[in-house]
């Protein structure tokens, strides 16, 4: 904690820091709370990058930067990052200095990364929602898509391919020839389903390359627990903005389905009681629909239920790829745990699969 607490010294903040503890369930970066002297409640929320993920920091930061000045600008609330000392807005802690023998990118190696912004009082996240929140959400995110549709500064691909499905097939086939950990035999079956579906579910990529659907800028990480709510259900805010970025309109549209639209959690080891529910698809495009009506492309419109196909397709290929490659992206909690979400988010593509095809 004296550890942490010595990072936020290293921003550009007044108050006295009287503890920092741990919050949230992302995937990807550590994030904690910090609380301040005269208060009870959480005043900031330090993060520390995943910069094995997001290899270009300044990018990142710089993309976030952009995105929140134009939401801010057009009254949107958005994330409040504090600058370091040094006027960046991030802090580089040092550890270990590596040699720099074989690079001359300008890129240090071995240094820790982090980041601080405004804890958004009184907010809570939630890992379901009902359709009314779900409608919300749909207005919400449209909303953030239609007024990002005229920012003119470039946005960067911080992830080159993040939601390339016929990438992240490459990487799991690549996963099943180098089968480093022995675990492709057991899951055979999953490979099997996936590649017969293949076509199908690369249709967004083809269209594409066919130039007749746009990349927009997108948020690409839309899942409930992305978005801040108040008490009464109202949406006060999207937060991890690190994957906006440069995508079809399916990534926001369809990732915020794949976590609302499961009767469970994304990695509940009893099948049985992962559904696609129906009513929190038809409110939560209803509200998408509503906000996005007057810059949306009738091939976009058309082809949402594809894209609430693809993200627990797209889903189900990612987790199983790094359960193959002995789970080196996401963290797990327990040994076997990528092969559960996979398992769980193959469910729940056959239930939309099955629901948006009859
Ligand atoms: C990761 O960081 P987090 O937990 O919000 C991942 C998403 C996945 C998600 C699965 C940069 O999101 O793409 O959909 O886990 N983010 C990155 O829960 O890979
Ligand atoms: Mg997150």
């Amino acid at each position: 904690m004296e550890k942490l607490k010595d990072i936020v010294s290293r921003f550009e903040i007044e108050e006295k820091v009287t503890a920092v503890t741990p919050m949230g369930e992302g995937l990807i970066n550590d994030t904690y709370k910090v609380f301040v002297e005269g208060s009870d409640k959480p005043k900031y929320v330090l993060q520390r990058i995943n910069n094995a993920v997001f290899q270009d920091v300044d990018m990142l930061m710089d993309n976030i930067n952009k995105v929140t000045n134009h939401l801010r600008a057009k009254g949107m609330k958005t994330l409040h990052f504090y600058p370091a000392k040094s006027k960046k807005l991030y802090y580089m802690e040092e550890i270990s200095p590596l040699p720099s023998v074989g690079r001359n990118d300008g890129k240090k190696e071995g240094g820790k990364y982090w980041r601080l912004m405004d804890f958004v009082a009184d907010s809570v996240t939630c890992q379901t929602v009902n359709p009314h929140y779900s409608y919300l959400a749909g207005k919400s995110f449209g909303e953030f898509e239609y007024l990002l549709s005229d920012l003119e500064e470039p946005i960067g691909e911080i992830i080159p391919d993040f939601h390339n499905i016929e990438f992240r097939l490459r990487q799991l086939r690549d996963a099943v020839t180098a089968d480093n950990m022995g675990r492709v035999a057991e899951v055979q079956y999953y490979l099997d389903e996936i590649f017969k579906r293949e076509e199908k579910m690369t249709l967004g990529e083809r269209l594409f390359r066919e130039g007749k659907l746009p990349k927009r800028i997108c948020h690409c990480d839309t899942k409930v627990n992305n978005m801040l709510f108040d008490k009464d259900g109202n949406m006060l805010c999207i937060i991890d903005l690190d994957t906006v970025m440069p995508s079809f309109v399916f990534s926001d549209y369809g990732d915020f389905l794949r976590t609302a639209a499961n009767t469970s959690n994304e990695d509940e080891p009893n099948l049985d009681k992962i559904d696609f529910n129906m009513e929190i698809f038809e409110a939560f495009t209803k509200g998408y629909l509503e906000s996005t009506k007057d810059f949306l492309l009738p091939i976009e419109k058309g082809h949402l239920p594809y894209a609430a196909m693809l993200f627990p397709y797209m889903q189900t290929v990612r987790f199983l790829a790094d359960y193959i490659n002995g789970d080196t992206y996401y963290k797990i909690k327990y040994h076997n745990h990528n092969l559960i979400r996979t398992k769980a988010q193959w469910k729940l593509f056959t239930q939309a699969e099955f629901k948006l095809s009859h």
